[in-house]
């Protein structure tokens, strides 16, 4: 059993930074029981997540590797620990080494010291490795183990929008499931807000990020990369995404969407 601790003493960068600053993904509001262990405001579990803190070193102006906010079992039996352990510290840490590739090459390319023919490859990679990390932190940070704020369904406003854009829970999961079942090779299903109609939508993404609705902010995806899943449930994909469904944080996603809202 991997403790919460051995998880922050791999780290690092702390799991929470009060720095406020606001980014791209800005200062993410996560409320739950899922997130208790970082502690309580005004007698509520909830914090604020500063996860642009958690993916992005000011100092070093480099993309940093973010911690789970649990531990690698956790999310057993839905999500099994090799799976977790391979995918955070190999795929994920892999996009952040692969983003901060891509920014050096651009900066010797501006610099004249590289080589300017490539610079269409290199921001294509930028573009690859940048999706592939913001996608990664958000999804661990939008799961939770199943006793701990995992599954169920949301509430609130996000439950509202959902149920005028997508006409009910069942038919939202319908689609979030058969969307993300159908990826063609590796990608993700996501929940996103359009921020011009200010409506829900479902999309798949090829990748990490091709045919994704631009501008489209964020508020919950599967991964249905092979690296995902196939441990544990091999060419069952649609199994993994009845399983994942049972491990969304939806409070956190409510979050995401009210702060996207403002
Ligand atoms: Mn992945």
């Amino acid at each position: 059993m991997t403790t919460h601790q051995d998880q922050r003493a791999n780290a690092s960068e702390p799991v929470l930074s009060r720095r406020g600053a606001m980014g791209a993904l800005g200062a993410m509001a996560v409320a739950g029981p899922a997130l208790a262990q970082y502690g309580s405001r005004n007698g509520k579990n909830e914090e604020t997540l500063d996860l642009r803190s958690l993916m992005w070193d000011d100092a070093t102006s480099e993309y940093i590797l973010p911690p789970l906010p649990y531990a690698y079992d956790a999310l057993e039996p839905h999500i099994d620990e090799e799976t977790m352990r391979i995918h955070h510290d190999k795929h994920h840490a892999g996009y952040v080494r692969g983003a901060n590739g891509a920014l050096q090459q651009l900066k010797a390319i501006r610099e004249g010291q590289g080589d300017a023919s490539l610079i269409k490859h290199w921001e294509r990679q930028l573009a690859f490795h940048t999706s592939g990390h913001i996608n990664h932190s958000i999804f661990w940070y939008t799961m939770a183990p199943s006793d701990a704020g995992g599954g169920g369904r949301p509430s609130g406003s996000l439950a509202r929008a959902m149920n005028r854009d997508f006409g009910s829970w069942d038919q939202f999961v319908a689609q979030f499931k058969a969307a993300a079942g159908s990826v063609e090779g590796s990608g993700w299903g996501w929940l996103l807000l359009d921020p011009f109609s200010k409506q829900l939508r479902i999309v798949q993404t090829m990748n990490q990020q091709n045919e994704n609705i631009r501008g489209g902010v964020s508020l919950v995806g599967v991964d249905v990369w092979e690296h995902a899943y196939y441990l544990r449930y091999q060419n069952r994909r649609a199994d993994y995404i009845n399983a994942f469904m049972n491990v969304i944080n939806w409070s956190a996603v409510g979050a995401l969407y009210d702060q996207a809202m403002r």
